[in-house]
């Protein structure tokens, strides 16, 4: 399937003409061209969205929350067609894909009500003065996302800009392009007014660099790889851009002895491996408490190695093909690298030719026991169908553990123990911890993570201030 970039409401080529191949990660075929766009595209991209830009940042809020919500029952219209798409594009079980549509959809729909909800604040001083706050919407903003939410993460970044009365320029990932370009064809649809919305396809390095350097682009919203977050911040730091990064993680996923065992396994092995691992919010580094950790350990491994690897469109599928081949090449490596450090296989460990997708990147689930916590597959994202399985005794070693990455986004913890719960809740250096359960979300929470995880909060009031600039107004009495 071909796509275009969609630039004040058209579906254009890149100006130069390139393009560039578009895989099936389940086949390793191409099965698609993308515009291979440059500056150039984002420049007239970003026009549109300044021309765009007048009209819809006055436009009254309820007329926003009508289009946007109009967004959401087209995805929802377009739900089987969309998921399909992504399943091809991205490798995740189509099932999945479904499911993360139906959140795609949730995303424009809630931030369409909080255009209607969002309001200034007010502060008296006694009989002496009253400070109001006025919020407007910052102008032209750039949203850049990856490859491994698509639809879902594209779209949790776009609402929110749109609701607040921006116009946008955004850029998904070069691998998985196809449902953001439908995305285009419903905003025309749903009667989003042509430059409100601008999405420009093409390399990182290329259209990505092209949005953050942008004089005129006031604010960055991006979700990805560490690497590219400090890449980000150094371009756009000197220019005083508003930037929110949504980076890595190394999660933890704490089983204390004293846990509801059955449930803590069953929703580890989501936890670890949904979405081959390639969500910034699995645990990939599991502690278990000494006691149980032999009976956590078979339960787990019995359950994975039960795990359907292969054909993301069959039904029974749990995991599909990792996304990319450079990608399956830095997963295996890691798998190498945890081998060479000591590791023991306790099942997986390598890559997997599922009959009839040979030619694509599959690896098996793999959990490996016996590394030292501070090896590097300890402490590094591998972002894959891997997890490492750790013994603690205390709840100060394991803490200590935990904390000990360069990242701080999300951590699961698994206690009957109330006490237990809140005070280590609140001892763990990250920006979402989940008690007894896990990717359970309310849109409203802040959502993000601390140290190399990123800098800013996403989700309900924290994304609608992200995209708006506050002016205090105070008034003498
Ligand atoms: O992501 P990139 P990559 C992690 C994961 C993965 C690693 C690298 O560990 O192995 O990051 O993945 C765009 N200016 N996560 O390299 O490149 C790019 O085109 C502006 C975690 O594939 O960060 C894409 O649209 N933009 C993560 C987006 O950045 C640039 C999800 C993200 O891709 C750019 C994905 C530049 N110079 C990977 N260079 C999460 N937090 O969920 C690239 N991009």
């Amino acid at each position: 399937m071909n796509v275009l970039n969609y630039i004040d409401g058209e579906m254009r080529a890149a100006q130069a003409g390139a393009v560039l191949d578009n895989v099936n990660p389940a086949t390793g075929a191409v099965y698609g061209q993308i515009p291979d766009s440059d500056a150039a595209d984002v420049a007239m991209a970003y026009e549109a969205a300044a021309a765009a830009f007048p009209s819809w940042s006055v436009t009254p809020a309820e007329e926003r929350f009508k289009i946007l919500n109009a967004i959401a029952e087209g995805i929802d219209g377009l739900r089987d067609a969309l998921a399909l798409a992504e399943s091809n594009d991205q490798g995740k079980p189509l099932w999945l894909a479904k499911n993360e549509m139906i959140r795609a959809a949730q995303n424009f729909r809630f931030f369409a009500t909080a255009a209607m909800q969002f309001s200034s604040e007010s502060h008296a001083m006694e009989d002496k003065a009253i400070n109001y706050t006025l919020r407007t919407p910052l102008g032209v903003v750039g949203c850049i996302s990856p490859w491994n939410l698509p639809l879902y993460l594209f779209s949790w970044k776009i609402a929110p800009a749109l609701a607040a009365g921006n116009c946008v320029v955004a850029k998904p990932s070069e691998f998985t392009p196809v449902t953001a370009a439908m995305l285009g064809e419903i905003c025309n649809a749903a009667g989003l007014p042509k430059g409100v919305l601008n999405i420009v396809q093409g390399l990182g390095g290329k259209v990505g660099q092209a949005i953050v350097e942008h004089p005129n682009i006031k604010a960055i919203s991006f979700t990805g790889g560490t690497v590219t977050g400090k890449h980000i911040v150094g371009v756009a730091g000197p220019m005083f851009k508003k930037v929110s990064l949504e980076l890595g993680g190394k999660n933890p996923n704490i089983i204390f002895a004293d846990a509801d065992l059955d449930k803590a396994v069953k929703t580890t092995v989501n936890s670890s491996f949904m979405n081959q691992g390639e969500i910034c919010l699995c645990g990939s580094r599991v502690f278990v408490q000494r006691a149980v950790y032999d009976q956590v350990k078979s339960a787990l491994v019995e359950a994975v190695k039960a795990m359907k690897v292969g054909d993301p469109l069959h039904a029974e599928t749990r995991v599909g093909a990792i996304v990319s081949k450079p990608h399956y090449e830095k997963v295996l490596g890691y798998i190498e690298l945890a081998k060479a450090e000591g590791a023991a296989v306790l099942c997986g460990g390598g890559a997997l030719y599922p009959e009839g997708f040979e030619g694509g990147y599959f690896i098996a689930p793999t959990i490996l026991e016996g590394l030292n916590w501070d090896a590097r597959c300890n402490m590094e994202e591998i972002f894959g169908p891997v997890i490492t399985l750790t013994p603690f005794d205390t709840v100060e070693e394991v803490l200590a553990m935990a904390n000990a990455t360069e990242y701080g986004l999300a951590a699961t913890v698994w206690t009957q123990d109330l006490t237990r719960a809140h005070k280590v809740a609140a001892q763990l250096q990250m920006g979402i911890v989940w008690i007894n359960c896990w990717l359970l979300r309310d849109l409203r929470t802040p959502f993000g993570g601390v140290k190399g995880s990123g800098v800013g909060r996403e989700g309900g009031w924290e994304a609608m201030k992200f995209f708006t600039e506050v002016k205090n107004v105070c008034i003498a009495l």
